[in-house]
């Protein structure tokens, strides 16, 4: 029992000069210390010469920024006179990792200076010195690496920092001489329909060492990008609105890097949703909107648009103009009478294409562009042909005819080298914002389908 309490007592003892240790390590970063060791016991024979004030001395530095840390500093040994003989003693030191083994630099008797590269805010450096009697001094500081600190931990994807639209980053990967901060995680949510494109500039010197790994919101890779020029400009397409994505940056070496944030709108206006199906369907011939958006598994696809057309009957005609930038997307017809009916208007990538429809029935149907998840595109329609009523708005660079068996509002902006024709039977209303630019062409009739 009695050792068993001593045991108990010791432990008690070593653990209390631990936290000491642990809590000096924490408060007391010294940039700069001026000091002296004196142990030494010198025997002349009849006397002895000798001092026990301390053999060793230990001091700490806590790094204040990510960066490189530069200690200057000298361990200078002694001399005794003793008995009318002068002995030499001994100083030596240098500085460490917490619980390293060597130091990472050894002080001579005049001033040296060592280097550590990648540190990070609040990594902790020893510096001890020892011997017999001496002077030793150090001063401590830390070169700053370019740019702000990312907010740290972010090693995993519950840990990213989240960037936005329209705002300046900087960060550092590879920091810290005791955790490894191999990588940032970083998260962006969509605000809407469209595409991430970031502009990224880095210190690494090599190209290709540095790279973008792309995570869904559940955390499925989807790939990893190079960045092999410096700028680099990394986009991410077909993006939902809610839509979560999370980048990895990481590289081999210390680095810092630094960004822009900006978020590409649909090409022609801002997609109107829910408009999936022939119940939330979008009445109106101002077709514009966007297909094919989705990368998290948290937010639904847009596989397809519906829009309503006007009532059509048998010898009438319907021209579709379909201007796609991205896709492809495939554009149908369906009817509301008849759920089996569809009609192939066409596929169009990144360009634009023109189909007539005459229908065989008398009826209501739906245009309905389409486009796989993850490949999505932009589309505008525009429509002619004997229907009642034309809303157009938004900017024509075609040549077109439009025609209506009514009425033709239109707010668009004809732009230079466009040629277009109104053609309605009733009236041609130019609502505000309608704009003809130079060297364009815009003539305005009534007369109706022919
Ligand atoms: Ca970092
Ligand atoms: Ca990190
Ligand atoms: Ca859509
Ligand atoms: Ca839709």
């Amino acid at each position: 029992m009695k050792t068993i309490h001593r045991r108990q007592i010791r432990t008690t003892i070593y653990l209390f000069f631990y936290w000491m240790l642990l809590l000096t390590n924490q408060i007391s970063s010294q940039v700069t210390v001026n000091g002296s060791i004196s142990n030494y016991s010198i025997n002349c024979g009849s006397s002895s010469c000798e001092e026990d004030v301390n053999s060793s001395a230990r001091h700490y530095y806590v790094a204040p920024v990510d960066g490189m840390l530069v200690i200057s500093g000298f361990a200078a040994p002694g001399t005794i006179q003793c008995c009318g003989v002068v002995n030499q003693l001994t100083c030596s030191g240098g500085f460490r990792k917490l619980q390293g083994f060597t130091n990472v630099h050894n002080f001579s008797p005049d001033l040296t200076t060592g280097t550590l590269d990648c540190v990070m805010a609040g990594d902790s450096i020893e510096l001890n010195f020892s011997g017999t009697f001496g002077t030793y001094g150090y001063n401590a500081s830390v070169i700053p690496t370019q740019g702000s600190a990312d907010p740290e931990p972010n090693t995993t994807i519950e840990q990213a920092y989240f960037i936005e639209a329209n705002n300046s980053y900087s960060g550092h990967v590879n920091h810290g001489i005791y955790q490894l901060d191999a990588w940032d995680y970083i998260g962006f949510e969509a605000p809407g329909v469209g595409k991430l494109s970031i502009d990224i500039s880095h210190t690494e010197d090599e190209d290709g060492v540095f790279q973008i790994g792309v995570f869904r919101n559940d955390g499925i890779f989807t790939g990893s990008t190079r960045v092999d020029t410096n700028p680099f400009v990394f986009e991410q397409d077909c993006l939902s609105q809610g839509d979560t994505i999370y980048l990895r940056l990481a590289n081999n070496d210390c680095m810092a890097y630094f960004f822009d944030v900006n978020f590409l709108l649909p090409t022609f206006g801002d997609d109107i949703e829910p408009n999936d199906d022939t119940s939330t369907a979008l009445m109106s011939t101002d077709i514009f909107g966007s297909v094919g958006h989705n990368f998290s598994d948290e937010v639904l696809p847009d596989r397809e648009d519906y829009y309503q057309l006007p009532p059509v009957a048998i010898g009438d005609e319907l021209t579709f103009n379909m201007e796609v930038v991205g896709g492809p997307i495939q554009f149908r017809l369906r009817s509301a009478m008849f759920s089996g009916f569809v009609f192939n208007l066409g596929v169009a990538e990144d360009e634009t294409i023109v189909n007539s429809f005459q229908p065989t029935f008398d009826g209501i149907f739906y245009l309905v562009p389409t486009s796989n998840t993850g490949i999505c595109g932009d589309y505008k329609v525009e429509l002619s042909g004997c229907v009642e009523e034309l809303f157009l708005s938004g900017s024509q660079s075609q040549q077109i005819d439009i025609e209506s068996g009514g009425f033709i509002h239109s707010s668009q902006e004809i732009e230079s080298g466009a040629n277009i024709q109104y053609d309605a039977a009733d009236y041609i209303f130019l609502d505000l914002g309608f704009q003809v630019n130079p060297n364009a062409i815009f003539l305005a009739f009534i007369d109706g389908c022919d």
